[in-house]
């Protein structure tokens, strides 16, 4: 549509008369939601050789985009909460005076349009009208922006019928920052601004997103990290609920009995593998809700009800194959939209750890150049990546899109940690489980630039790039949440490490469906069964509690698995104690009490 008819909601049509009359488009384009809507735009960015169709027999109405070298990822640097006081940002976010942010954006945002479309995208996080879900208009100068929308989020008419005339909204205000001159136009050019010039920036009192500069993923799609993570957390706090870094699975046993998990792992950690994980053991299913966010509200019953905000999965190309994710694989090969992965001759898509060579004939790396096994390069970034409908996934979850949520039983925490971390082990109470998540490591990887490569970084629920407010406030908020309920009506608490490694630096531990073995401990743990002996940090599997038939996992490798060695956990206390001394006199109680009490339990 090319005007607001489809509206009636006069604050909303101010704003985007507002922020037109700022951005200065050459039109402004409302967004119904409708496949031809969704194939036009794609015909618009194939016909200028920014999208390439791929081959229509493997790779079914899918695109390759390659992005400009500068616009690869998430930009951590230039990622801003800009409350009113630097305090309620917390000393792990970027903060800016909003009044300052404002005015340098505003600069940039005047006349940043020109030449281009502004579209009105708007959206639901959750299935729409569900009491859960959430409604962010989102106006981008970037059709790669809306065919991404489409696929993560529910576009369209619908979600103004859901707003009505004055409903809340999220705005969410995002350009590429690349002006086009009168009859200038980018070509096949990915367009975006300079890294000095590029703000993602959050207004969390007045709930509000503006990003300048970059048209990838994170930074632009703001349905995801920017409104579901860092404005919805705040929103959070406020009314009650959790926004939360986590996938959400159901898993059933063989007599048909179903739990669902959701779990928190930093980025890149395999959260996607473990969502549509195949099970190992016989007999039983893992269904997946979401990969990546979970909306949390308490239901009548007292219990935690999660949706995923997301309608789609934006996961990382690299590294996924079949033997890793053969759901996500099934997902990806048809309606897809591909990142920064390589391009084949018979235009299929191409990625380091796919599972096979690549073919016989050129190769196109992420770049748009010729590659060759030995040009010393990757063929995909490493944070190349597909966006896919979640409808796709051969394991998706029959109540995927239940309104109210499913039940949820229990909470993963976990991170890369090669030491000191047991494969698994269970939180004694709420308290102490909001403390084994407030503890949470993992080392760096690609999917955030501008960290140091291998460190371990502590990131509490995996939440640290994404809370858009004080950790200490965040951490007391999880707390507060476990008085809403009673104890048996929470979910009980795990923390796991798949990456456990002996001196020698070999993995302990298989990982990928081989991990059904542990949600199946965890499964009867929630359930009043499995085996467990308590130790100083928490209630641990014996060492033939965890299902190992068929496994080639020996007695001495599960020992070293679920050693607890205390030398190694008063190391791990003394850098707790460093993480925590950031949050000052807004580190919660209960958690000074939690690292006092392990203390004492160590001896
Ligand atoms: O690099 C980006 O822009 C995407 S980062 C991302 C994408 C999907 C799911 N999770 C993440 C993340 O960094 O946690
Ligand atoms: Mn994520």
């Amino acid at each position: 549509m090319n005007d607001s008819s489809l509206t009636k909601h006069n604050g909303l049509i101010q704003w985007v008369d507002a922020m037109a009359a700022m951005c200065q488009p050459d039109r402004v384009y409302w967004c119904d939601g409708s496949q031809r809507e969704y194939d036009a735009m794609i015909k618009i960015m194939v016909d200028c050789g920014l999208a390439t169709p791929l081959n229509e027999k493997t790779r079914t109405k899918s695109y390759l985009f390659r992005s400009d070298p500068s616009d690869v990822a998430r930009v951590e640097d230039r990622t801003y909460i800009a409350s009113k006081s630097k305090d309620e940002a917390g000393p792990t976010n970027n903060w800016i005076d909003p009044d300052e942010l404002k005015k340098t954006m505003k600069g940039l945002y005047t006349g940043c349009m020109k030449g281009r479309t502004m579209y009105v995208i708007p959206f639901s996080m959750g299935p729409v009208g569900s009491p859960i879900a959430q409604i962010g208009i989102e106006l981008t100068d970037s059709p790669y922006v809306v065919v991404n929308m489409h696929i993560m989020t529910r576009v369209g008419s619908a979600v103004l019928d859901a707003l009505g005339e004055n409903g809340t909204f999220i705005p969410c205000l995002h350009s590429v920052g690349k002006p086009l001159g009168p009859g200038e136009s980018d070509g096949h050019l990915w367009p975006c601004a300079p890294i000095e010039k590029k703000y993602i920036s959050h207004f969390p009192e007045e709930k509000t997103i503006w990003s300048f500069g970059s048209g990838y993923g994170g930074n632009a799609l703001l349905g995801k990290k920017c409104f579901a993570l860092r404005i919805a957390s705040v929103m959070a706090r406020e009314q009650g609920w959790l926004a939360e870094h986590m996938l959400i699975l159901g898993i059933t046993n063989p007599q048909g009995v179903k739990k669902y998990i959701a779990a928190a792992f930093p980025s890149a950690c395999g959260k996607t593998n473990l969502a549509m994980l195949i099970p190992s053991i016989p007999g039983w299913k893992v269904e997946c809700v979401g990969d990546d966010i979970a909306w949390m509200k308490f239901g009548e019953d007292g219990r935690l009800y999660a949706i995923n905000p997301e309608a789609g999965f934006f996961g990382v190309a690299p590294g996924t194959s079949m033997d890793s994710n053969p759901n996500a694989m099934k997902s990806i090969d048809r309606n897809t939209i591909f990142t920064n992965v390589a391009l084949t001759e018979n235009n299929d898509v191409w990625w380091e750890g796919i599972g096979y060579d690549p073919p016989a004939g050129r190769i196109i790396d992420w770049t748009g150049a010729e590659w060759t096994k030995d040009s010393g390069k990757l063929a995909a970034h490493a944070n190349a990546r597909f966006t896919a409908p979640a409808r796709q996934c051969p394991a998706i979850d029959p109540n995927w899109e239940d309104p109210k949520g499913v039940p949820i039983s229990a909470f993963l925490f976990g991170g890369r940690r090669p030491t000191t971390i047991p494969l698994v082990h269970q939180a004694f109470n709420w308290n102490h489980g909001v403390f084994l998540g407030s503890i949470v490591g993992s080392e760096v990887t690609a999917a955030a630039i501008s960290a140091n490569i291998g460190q371990v970084r502590r990131d509490p629920m995996a939440m640290l790039p994404f809370c858009g407010y004080h950790m200490g406030d965040y951490l007391k908020h999880w707390i507060t949440i476990g008085s809403r309920t009673s104890a048996e009506k929470l979910p009980k608490i795990f923390y796991v490490n798949w990456f456990r490694k002996t001196a020698d630096g070999k993995w302990l531990w298989p990982g990928y469906g081989e991990n059904s073995r542990v949600l199946k401990w965890v499964f009867e743990r929630v359930n009043g069964e499995g085996k467990a002996q308590d130790t100083a940090i928490g209630h641990m599997p014996t060492v033939d509690a965890i299902d190992r038939s068929g496994l080639d996992v020996s007695d001495a490798d599960m020992r070293e698995l679920l050693a607890v060695d205390h030398d190694e956990w008063k190391r791990e206390i003394a850098s707790i104690r460093e993480h925590y001394a950031r949050f000052g006199d807004r580190l919660p109680r209960e958690l000074a009490d939690e690292l006092a009490a392990l203390e004492r339990r160590l001896g």
